[in-house]
């Protein structure tokens, strides 16, 4: 309530141009008289007592300003106009340099600053933050570091990242954040020297996943080189984190990796995180529509484009304090020179972190993969008519899906039919995650996604000397296969060929594998159902015990 308060008084005192249209409801404190409120509130406009019996007024104002201060104002939630369509735009001092959000679409889906939204806890796994930072501080509802030294941020990189994601919109202070809902979870893995610690990483994305993140953004990365294994810096213990957080129903955003970083320039491979399923990997765009030279490419792993170059955000007032005569302290206009001119896909990434937590706050039921594919299959096409030469029409490895359009995504979830969730990831191996397929016969829906979701394995109890059937329909592409491993599997991914033990005659969208179990081998074996081809959608499989 106290937010919401502080909304109304802001916008009050900074866009006078628009009170003309302010429609808010006032809630009368219990032992209040509500006629005498009433009779109070005549002088902002037209007040309606429809709602009186539940000792809430309606009023159709020229302005708000002051209403909180009544005499028996309990609270004041702003009704939105119902003249105006168009979106609103933040006052905050600083948002006219914030050209991405513009592009970005944030804030057009409503015509005012939506309040009421609930809560959606954002975790962000970086350098820490400003604690106390004014158009921070009331946004942050735990914060811990994982390295040795307090969360305090002393890069700067993950109180920018924070601010992109959930600086407070319309307070007359600095930027506005996108994300008007986020609680921001901060956890602090980089080491005083730069780099990050992925045990830090790791634990922080478990201390994330249990204290409710929905939405984890990882702007860090290592270099991923799949022709050569000696410079490849894949972490299983990152991947299993990554997994455990996957598996609980978070949306996991990270960036794609900038090619300074890298040993050649573009770099055709995304980086780690953003190059493990699940995970939404974000490329850069320049102002002017192309894709940042620097932000790396990748067929499989690039999802989605986002701005990531000039973008304007908070730092640490410690970093800015060294440049004195500057006037936005706080901000990255006065922060260090690699800081005034921002850029990386460590940028790009908290705009489509911040833009999932807005999706879930419209929508909380909605899945992670149904957040994910509806963010990606609402971007905006990156192609040469948008102002990238290079960018071939559709999916590409230089903007993925293309440019976000939180506006779009927003309509899709609030009016448009959600893409089908699969209740069952993560279960991309056998192991704890897979769900067993029980009983004679049934049948699963289920999805597959190329770039996120290549395969899903369901463990299923076979006896000896009965025969298995099973069948499978789906729109998911032309490149899907079962395969049925024997109980010896491990892991289906680099398993002996003789583990093996069935598999569909050739690829396609109608699937058939049959099976007779031999004496005296009873015992959980694991169905694999994968695609090798890009396509993505729904399946239903079937199966049968005789
Ligand atoms: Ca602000
Ligand atoms: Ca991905
Ligand atoms: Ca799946
Ligand atoms: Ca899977």
């Amino acid at each position: 309530m106290i937010r919401t308060a502080a909304f109304l008084a802001a916008a009050a005192l900074l866009a006078p141009g628009h009170a003309a249209a302010a429609r808010f409801a006032v809630g009368v404190d219990p032992g209040a008289s509500v006629p005498r409120v009433a009779a109070d509130l005549k002088t902002y406009g037209h007040v309606s007592r429809d709602l009186a019996r539940m000792r809430v007024l309606v009023v159709d104002g020229s302005s708000v300003r002051g209403v909180k201060r009544i005499d028996g104002v309990r609270w004041v939630e702003w009704l939105g106009s119902r003249r105006r369509s168009v979106a609103f735009t933040p006052t905050d001092p600083l948002a006219s340099k914030q050209w991405y959000l513009q592009q970005d679409h944030a804030f057009d889906f409503w015509p005012d600053l939506p309040v009421g939204l609930p809560e959606v806890k954002v975790a962000i796994v970086d350098s820490g933050i400003d604690l106390t930072h004014p158009d921070l501080a009331s946004r942050i509802l735990l914060a811990r570091s994982f390295v040795s030294g307090s969360v305090a941020d002393t890069q700067g990189h993950g109180t920018f990242v924070a601010g992109q994601i959930s600086a407070a919109v319309n307070n007359a202070e600095g930027i506005a954040g996108i994300a008007i809902p986020a609680e921001l979870l901060v956890a602090k893995v980089v080491r005083a020297d730069g780099t990050v610690s992925l045990e830090a990483e790791a634990n922080a994305i478990r201390w994330a996943v249990d204290q409710g993140a929905r939405v984890i953004n990882l702007s860090l990365g290592g270099l991923r080189d799949p022709k050569n294994p000696s410079r490849d810096t894949y972490s299983p213990l990152e991947a299993a984190a990554v997994d455990y957080a996957a598996a609980n129903g978070v949306v996991l955003v990270a960036a794609l990796g900038n090619s300074d970083q890298a040993p050649t320039s573009p770099w055709p491979y995304a980086s780690y995180p953003s190059a493990l399923p699940h995970v939404v990997g974000v490329s850069s765009l320049t102002q002017g529509g192309s894709v940042s030279s620097f932000s790396d490419r990748d067929l499989v792993y690039n999802d989605i484009a986002a701005p990531g170059e000039d973008i304007v955000s908070t730092l640490p007032r410690a970093m800015t304090r060294e440049n004195p005569s500057c006037l936005d302290q706080g901000y990255s206009d006065c922060g260090p020179a690699d800081f005034r001119h921002s850029q990386g896909t460590s940028f790009a990434a908290p705009q489509v972190s911040a833009a999932a937590a807005l999706l879930i706050a419209q929508r909380p039921s909605l899945s992670a993969s149904q957040t994910v594919t509806t963010l990606e299959r609402a971007a905006d096409d990156v192609n040469a008519s948008t102002g990238c030469s290079s960018c071939p029409v559709s999916r590409d490895a230089l903007s993925g899906w293309g440019r976000l359009n939180i506006a779009s995504a927003l309509t899709a979830v609030t009016k448009g039919s959600l893409p089908p969730p699969d209740r069952f990831e993560t279960n991309d191996d056998v192991g704890a995650h897979a769900p067993r397929l029980a009983g004679a016969r049934g049948n699963r829906v289920a999805t597959l996604d190329y770039w996120d979701d290549q395969t899903d394995v369901y463990p299923i109890e076979l006896t000896a000397r009965r025969r298995l059937s099973i069948s499978l329909a789906s729109d998911v592409g032309t490149s899907v296969r079962l395969r049925l491993w024997s109980p010896q599997t491990r892991s289906v991914f680099g398993a002996a060929s003789k583990l093996e033990v069935a598999r569909s005659k050739q690829v396609g969208v109608k699937q058939r594998l049959r099976y007779f179990v031999p004496a005296g081998e009873s015992g959980r074996y694991y169905l694999q159902v994968t695609m090798s081809r890009p396509g993505a959608g729904a399946y239903t499989l079937n199966w049968a015990k005789r």
